[in-house]
């Protein structure tokens, strides 16, 4: 799959609408933090951020490239985000009220959808540069094989960290660092994968229906991800103790895109139960999904500000 296209595949599903007329209504007590999301609403991606209630909403990059897919770093202080602004599309850095911004990638090939390590140290993100894979008496060299890979926060360190044939993206690190969920289509249809600790990268979905957009919860014990399994987009979470899925959104839109809360409670997410692809936040078995974003163009990719040390 297209690297390009596999960055679309959320707008796409997301876009494909199914009319609903549920509205939410704003609770009155506002969650701390704020949430980042990517906005068409200027005419081109942007990285916004706003209050948890939909208020106060910036726009922090203002540039007429892609700039999305924002992640957040633990401290809550720096975002790192895609952008194309210097040709193609690479990881950058800015603080969270969008001023300092660095690149982080070197250029080569494409560089996206980046994720901070919950230490701080490094940044995950999805590659298809080409690499050499030691064989016996030499390398082979493997091209347009997108892997996740990471780079320390300060550019050093450049490291491919998955290694089978097939688009992987999307990664989201468990609570303690040691272990990474991500997307795989190296099945043939979207998978939710572990790489763990030990190197070995396991199947958890093994569904023929897309299973996207992983988010392992802040107390490691659940994945949230979204899936088409019963025939439209909804969010499951898959208990990681006893294997047990949970379909937590239930409704015939297109829902999609999680992202947890710092403390666990809330799930922010993308849904277009209102016609086109808004953020919503629910709480995390699935009750009171509120709007927070109203707005015809596309508004997705949210990611909750961590509370920070
Ligand atoms: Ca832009
Ligand atoms: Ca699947
Ligand atoms: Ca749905």
């Amino acid at each position: 799959m297209d690297i390009r296209r596999c960055l679309q595949i959320c707008t796409l599903l997301l876009t494909a609408a199914l009319l609903s007329t549920a509205v939410g209504c704003r609770s009155s007590t506002v969650p701390l933090g704020k949430i980042a999301f990517e906005s068409y609403r200027d005419g081109n991606a942007e990285v916004y951020i706003m209050d948890a209630d939909g208020s106060n909403l910036v726009n922090l990059t203002n540039n007429p490239a892609y700039d999305g897919t924002p992640s957040w770093a633990p401290d809550g202080q720096r975002i790192a985000f895609t952008s194309e602004r210097e040709g193609s599309p690479d990881i950058y850095v800015m603080k969270a009220d969008g001023t300092e911004t660095t690149r982080l990638t070197d250029g080569i090939g494409f560089n996206v959808v980046p994720a901070w390590s919950p230490d701080g140290s490094q940044i995950l993100f999805s590659s298809n540069r080409t690499y050499y894979e030691p064989i016996e008496g030499g390398s082979i060299e493997v091209t347009a094989n997108t892997k996740l890979w990471t780079v320390g926060a300060d550019g050093r360190d450049l490291t491919r960290r998955t290694s089978q044939l097939g688009l992987d993206m999307y990664g989201s690190w468990s609570p303690d660092g040691q272990s990474i969920v991500f997307m795989s289509v190296r099945d043939g249809n979207p998978e939710i994968y572990v790489l763990g600790p030990d190197h070995t990268e396991v199947n958890l979905t093994n569904n023929p229906a897309q299973d996207m957009n992983p988010a392992w919860s802040p107390d490691g014990s659940k994945i949230a991800f979204m899936s088409d399994r019963e025939g439209n987009m909804e969010i499951y979470l898959l208990d990681l103790a006893d294997g047990t899925l949970t379909n937590i959104t239930r409704n015939p839109a297109n829902d999609g895109d999680p992202a947890w809360s710092p403390d666990g409670s809330k799930i922010v997410f993308v849904s277009d139960r209102d016609g086109n692809p808004e953020i919503y936040v629910m709480n995390a078995d699935g009750s009171n999904p509120i709007r927070l974003t109203n707005h015809p163009a596309d508004d997705i990719h949210p990611q909750w500000q961590p509370a920070g040390r």
